[in-house]
This record gives structure tokens, sequence and C-alpha cells, in this order.
């Protein structure tokens, strides 16, 4: 094993490794997701209004802020060194050659575009218009990983047009029936026109990279990453939860938590044909127990699922971070030999996401393993 001082300032194999340095999330400018062919907020609004636009008011982001600067801090007693994204106003529109949209999403969760992959910094296409320049609020940090050591690299992943070509608009209005259908052809809101991937998609377990086809991610996003990643030793798995109807990021439902265990979202199993990859390596696949909210006690706006009660952040493979509320899942852990460390979070769901989802872990110890040998 290489000596910590030595591993590049970008370093991250898989999802426990000890974590050395982590950026989290801001809520500092953020805006409602705005309704686009991409996606359709409409979960969660107020009665009678319809689902907001613009700036987020003022509240809703400092009672977002103050969870997310708790998590740092938290992070910072653990010893990481922890980054914050630069504070833009996405409350500006977007005009394109392609498409227009009235307004931009927020930084509060940076793994939805942005994924180390050992020592490569890899930006997503993203698959929403409010989403299309999500990667600003992180390109200074960006740069100066890649300044810092030469044996850091970074690759912008090809921008789709995300005209309305690229897109299924009616899928929104599927019936339950043609849904069903549909799903098991893993047809979603976005064609297979262009390449489009959200790096929340992704989960990494060393040589191999897990792939969610989703909402999200389509068939020739998943082709780019092979073709990409192949050729540089990893190995590209397109992974299937054909129970989700609107699956979006992979990260609320396989959690892989260190060698040999994956918590998993007994409402989302795997593809049957996806199992054997995981049982025949002697994997352990445990049930995360039922989240504390039901889904229609979920925060206001969220356009979540109860699910992001497992959306957890590892520190390492024996140490994890759950939401302060969480009890049944933290004792679930514990029990499984893990420390559990809490803080709030649930005033940060309502922009999606919950710990993993905020955070983007820039340097991990450790190395390329290969755990499916
Ligand atoms: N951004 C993660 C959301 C996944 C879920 O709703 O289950």
């Amino acid at each position: 094993m290489r000596e910590i001082a030595d591993l590049p300032a970008v370093n991250a194999w898989n999802e426990w490794d000890p974590l050395r340095e982590m950026v989290v999330g801001s809520a500092a400018g953020a805006a409602f997701e705005p309704a686009e062919p991409g996606n359709r907020p409409q979960i969660r609004g107020r009665a009678g209004e319809p689902f907001p636009a613009g700036p987020k008011p003022a509240e809703a982001v400092a009672r977002a802020e103050e969870e997310l600067d708790g998590l740092a801090a938290l992070l910072e007693t653990q010893g990481v060194t922890v980054r914050r994204p630069e504070a833009l106003d996405f409350s500006r529109p977007l005009r394109t050659p392609h498409f227009e949209v009235e307004n931009q999403y927020c930084a509060v969760c940076p793994r939805d575009v942005m994924i180390t992959l050992g020592n490569e910094i890899i930006e997503a296409t993203m698959s929403r218009r409010a989403r299309y320049f999500e990667y600003e609020p992180y390109r200074k940090l960006v740069y100066e990983y890649w300044e810092a050591d030469s044996r850091v690299s970074w690759t912008v992943a090809p921008k789709p047009t995300m005209a309305d070509g690229m897109y299924r608009r009616d899928f929104w209005e599927w019936p339950l029936q043609e849904r069903h259908a549909r799903m098991h052809a893993s047809e979603f809101c976005i064609t297979q026109k262009e390449i489009v991937f959200d790096a929340a998609d992704m989960s990494r377990m060393g040589r191999d990279i897990l792939v969610q086809e989703s909402m999200t991610t389509n068939r020739a996003g998943i082709r780019w990453l092979k073709r990409t990643l192949e050729p540089k030793g990893f190995r590209v798995h397109p992974v299937h939860f054909p129970l989700d109807y609107f699956p979006s990021h992979i990260d609320c439902t396989f959690v892989p938590l260190r060698p040999g265990l994956i918590l998993t979202n007994p409402d989302r199993p795997l593809r049957d044909d996806e199992l054997p990859m995981f049982v025949n390596d002697g994997w352990k696949l445990i049930e995360a127990p039922e989240p504390v909210l039901s889904n229609d006690e979920m925060p206001d706006y969220c356009q979540s699922s109860k699910w992001l009660s497992m959306n957890v952040l590892s520190l390492s493979p024996d140490k994890v971070i759950c939401e302060e509320q969480e009890k049944p899942l933290q004792d679930l852990l514990s029990s499984l030999g893990f420390e559990v460390l809490t803080v709030p979070f649930r005033n940060v769901f309502e922009y999606g996401g919950s710990l993993h989802c905020a955070t983007w872990d820039i340097r991990r110890d450790g190395v390329r393993e290969d755990y499916f040998p």
C-alpha cells in the first residue's frame, strides 16, 4: 500500500475507503426546479397552487445551509478536508441554440454532476436543461486539483443538445400499465439519440463501476462510459431495478458499504439476471429498513422518495454517517459492525438529496482493487 502522502490530489476508487477530502454542496443561490421535458416537478407542492418557480425563499436556503454546514463541521472533526462550491445565482434563465429554461437549479448535490474515478474527475453530461451548466460551481476546484498534481486527469462528457427531440414528452402521462411495459424495455423520459448520464447513476467498486439505466442515464450514456473507461482498466456494468417506475440516481437503491456488503432497497430489487455478479462472488445484500418518513411525510417540494433515508455517506469501511432521525437504519448498521455518526439533514431533502447526494469525494486512501476477480 502506498503511503497516504504519495496519493494523488484526486484519488477515490470506491464508495468506502477512508475519506480525506470532500466537497459538500451549498444551497446558496438555489432556485426551484422548473418543469421541462426531462422533469415534471409535481409532488409535494401547495394544494391548489402551481409548483413554484424562481429563487427559493431565503429561509429555505438558510435551513438547508445550516445542515450542510453541520455536515461539513462533522467531517472536519473526522479529519476530512472540506471544500465548498462557488455560490452562483441559479435563478437566472438559460438560453442555448436548442432550448430555453426559466431558471437553473442549485449546487446542493455535487454527486449528480461530478464523479471521481480513481485519479480522474468526470463531469457528467446531465439530463435536464435546468442543470446544463451545473458543473460551473465546481470548475474553480477542478482547475485547482488539476493544476496541483499532474497525475490528476479531467474529462468532460460530450454535452447533449437537450433539444426537444432528446426527450419523450408524453412519458409523464403514461398510464401505469404502459409505464410497466416500457419500464421493462428501459424507456423513460430521455430517448437514446444522444449521450446522456448523471454521475449519480454510477457506483464505484474498484475495477467495477455500476451504472443504472434510468430517467437520467440512457444506453448511449452507458456506451460512452464503457468506451471511455474500459480501456483504462475499469469494467462498466449496466444495472436495472425494474420495480422503480421513476428511476433516477442509484444511491437510494443500491449502496455498497464495504467489500462484500451492499445496502439494498426492498422496494427496488436488482433485476434477476444481474444478481449473479454479486451472489457468486459472496457479496451480502442487506435490505434497508422502512424509512422513518413515509412518502406522504417527506418535506414540501421534495421530488425524491422516502428512500433518501438510505443515502448514507461512508467515512471508511467501518464508519458511516446517517441522517439523525433514521434510527432503524442506524441500528441495522451498528448491528453490522459500523460506527454510526449522525447529523440532521431533513431540510436538505427539499433539494432532492441526502448525505451521499450532497457530497463529492475527492480523496480517499486506497488503490484500485478487484472485488470481483
Ligand atoms: N437523488 C436521489 C433520489 C432517488 C430517489 O428518489 O429514490
